[in-house]
């Protein structure tokens, strides 16, 4: 799958030493606990109009003949779905507000996609399956609880506001999981394994937090 994808742009090693100051010292925390059965913008963050691209710097070009996912690890049926099997799958849309630990909030995006239940249902999850390590072409990867991935307000996105997903956010195709942190949404996505120990990502190695609820700001572990 990977054969097909050209990386450009080098890691801004800049960005990666500005952040993980961040947490280091723990920047743009409020102390407060939003409550989003009444607030739309949770503590500490801004929000936005357009749309910011936040990256390591390296963005790669994936064909669609090259794109997909895989979902394995602790599985029964591990699945390896190629772009016109994802397109197979039964499709939605979406319509939601994201955040980025970096302080940015944008409200009403529309995607369609499919939903992260309906993949995860294939490749049947073995109970001892409790968090999940994701991998990107560009190297990236994060990690969350399984129960944070299961739930139907997540998704695989192809589309937002009516056009294929640009490259420079994702495309062809990314993850779009709104309730945390976008840093959890890992663009240019390939690989989803199941776990049963939680494995720190590329920002959770650097400080960041293991879920990243912005609701309670875990912004930083
Ligand atoms: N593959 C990959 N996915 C990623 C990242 C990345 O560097 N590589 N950055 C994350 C971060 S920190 C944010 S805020 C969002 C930004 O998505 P956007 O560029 O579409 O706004 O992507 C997340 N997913
Ligand atoms: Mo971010």
């Amino acid at each position: 799958m990977a054969d097909d994808v050209s990386l450009t742009g080098k890691v801004k090693a800049k960005l990666v030493a500005t952040k993980q100051a961040w947490a280091r010292d723990g920047r743009l925390l409020t102390g407060e606990h939003g409550d989003p059965e009444h607030d739309r913008l949770p503590p500490g963050q801004t929000l936005v109009k357009d749309w910011p691209v936040l990256d390591l710097g390296v963005q790669p070009t994936v064909p669609e003949a090259a794109a997909g996912l895989m979902i394995d690890g602790l599985v029964e049926a591990p699945q390896s779905f190629d772009w016109a099997a994802l397109q197979a799958m039964p499709q939605g849309e979406w319509l939601n507000d994201i955040h980025c630990v970096t302080q940015w909030s944008r409200y009403d995006n529309r995607w369609t996609g499919v939903a992260m239940p309906e993949l995860l249902a294939l490749a049947r999850p073995k109970p001892e399956a409790r968090f999940v390590t994701m991998e990107s072409h560009d190297g990236y990867t994060t990690n969350l609880p399984l129960a944070d991935l299961d739930r139907p307000d997540v998704l695989i996105a192809f589309t937002w506001e009516g056009k294929p997903l640009e490259r420079q956010h994702g495309g062809p195709l990314r993850l779009v999981l709104p309730h945390l942190y976008l840093w959890k949404s890992p663009k240019w996505l390939k690989r989803i394994t199941l776990v049963a120990e939680d494995q720190p990502g590329f920002w959770e190695v650097r400080g960041y937090h293991h879920r990243g609820d912005p609701w309670a700001e875990e912004r930083y572990a």
